[in-house]
């Protein structure tokens, strides 16, 4: 059978994932909307771990600084409404506005938002609102999780609340802005336990120096990025495209990682390692695996980036 992304997606198929995000995220928009706001309300305050204020250059805050302003003015029940209708993928003008945001603009939005709840100047979640049984219990799930889990599961809710008509999640659809990769002088070069392939090595040095350009370069013309919980990215320029909206600011921390020959000259390398993200930095480290699987001429046919299920999974580097 000849090598194709279908096939590569389950090189190293003993890989544990952290199936509980997608289990716990399904079960979250089951609840009323209500109960999602208060459980998110509740999860982000009582979960013990700080976001860091101003993820530098990630969150183009300026751009929301008028929904701010706008919604500050606004009565307490037309706030709570504008949550409302946000969580709930209202066709409002400002759930259009907010559709239109960058994944990290959008974040910055509700930490902004969350800020002004703590001081009181936009509607709190109602005191003594009682989340319903069901709520309690998704709360519950939600904060039994590993850092890296809980949010993931967080970012999941607020990168898909607002209004889009035509909702999709294709990457070619807009273009991200270009970001200034980290000069040459400052970059530090990886070294992976039981890796040497160059392209693997590369892929890591170009995205901790958020040099996108090059990073894509690695991969064949058709190759393909799986992020977590989400189908494959096909194609340099969507690849290009999901990087410069995605992968600001991220730290790749990769620790070890195996080796093998593959069918038709191909090689599958498996990576396993830490991930941080510039809002919660060193305090939530993700468990990440790198799936690749390398063509004969050494580019990245295809690589999937898993959510491990547990610590414990970064050393089960076996095959299949
Ligand atoms: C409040 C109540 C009302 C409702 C809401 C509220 C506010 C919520 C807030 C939430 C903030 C959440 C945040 C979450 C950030 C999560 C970031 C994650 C990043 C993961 C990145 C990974 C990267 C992996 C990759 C690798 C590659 O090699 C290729 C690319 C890629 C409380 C007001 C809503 C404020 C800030 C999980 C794993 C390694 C795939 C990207």
């Amino acid at each position: 059978m000849a090598v194709s992304i279908q096939s590569a997606q389950s090189i190293f198929s003993n890989t544990e994932i952290a199936s509980a995000v997608p289990a716990t995220t399904d079960s979250f928009y089951k609840l009323s909307v209500e109960d999602q706001l208060a459980l998110l309300w509740y999860a982000y305050t009582e979960m013990g771990i700080s976001i860091t204020a101003a993820a530098p250059g990630v969150a183009s805050m300026a751009l929301v600084e008028g929904v701010l302003n706008e919604i500050k003015q606004m009565s307490p029940d037309a706030q709570s409404k504008t949550m409302f209708d946000l969580a709930s993928n209202a066709d409002t003008t400002i759930g259009r506005i907010y559709t239109s945001l960058r994944v990290n603009t959008k974040l910055g939005f509700w930490y902004e938002l969350g800020q002004l709840m703590k001081q009181g100047a936009v509607a709190p979640i109602p005191a003594g609102y009682q989340m319903s049984a069901e709520a309690t219990k998704v709360l519950e799930t939600i904060k039994k999780l590993d850092p890296g889990q809980q949010i993931t599961v967080l970012r999941n809710t607020v990168v898909h609340m607002g209004y889009d008509p035509d909702f999709s999640q294709e990457y070619g659809k807009r273009s991200a802005p270009r970001s200034t990769p980290t000069a040459a002088a400052e970059r530090v070069k990886t070294k992976i336990e039981g890796i040497s392939e160059l392209t693997v090595l590369s892929y890591i040095d170009y995205m901790n120096a958020f040099d996108f350009t090059p990073a894509v370069g690695l991969f064949a013309e058709e190759g393909a990025l799986q992020p977590p919980f989400q189908k494959p990215i096909v194609g340099r320029e969507a690849i290009l495209n999901y990087m410069r909206e995605e992968c600001i600011g991220l730290k790749m921390m990769p620790e070890q990682g195996v080796s093998e020959p593959a069918e038709d000259g191909y090689r599958q390398v498996k990576v396993t390692g830490k991930v941080e993200t510039p809002w919660f930095g060193a305090n939530v480290g993700m468990n990440i695996a790198w799936r690749f699987m390398l063509d004969p001429q050494g580019q990245i046919f295809f690589v999937a980036i898993d959510l491990l299920a547990s610590p414990k999974e970064l050393l089960n580097l076996m095959r299949k």
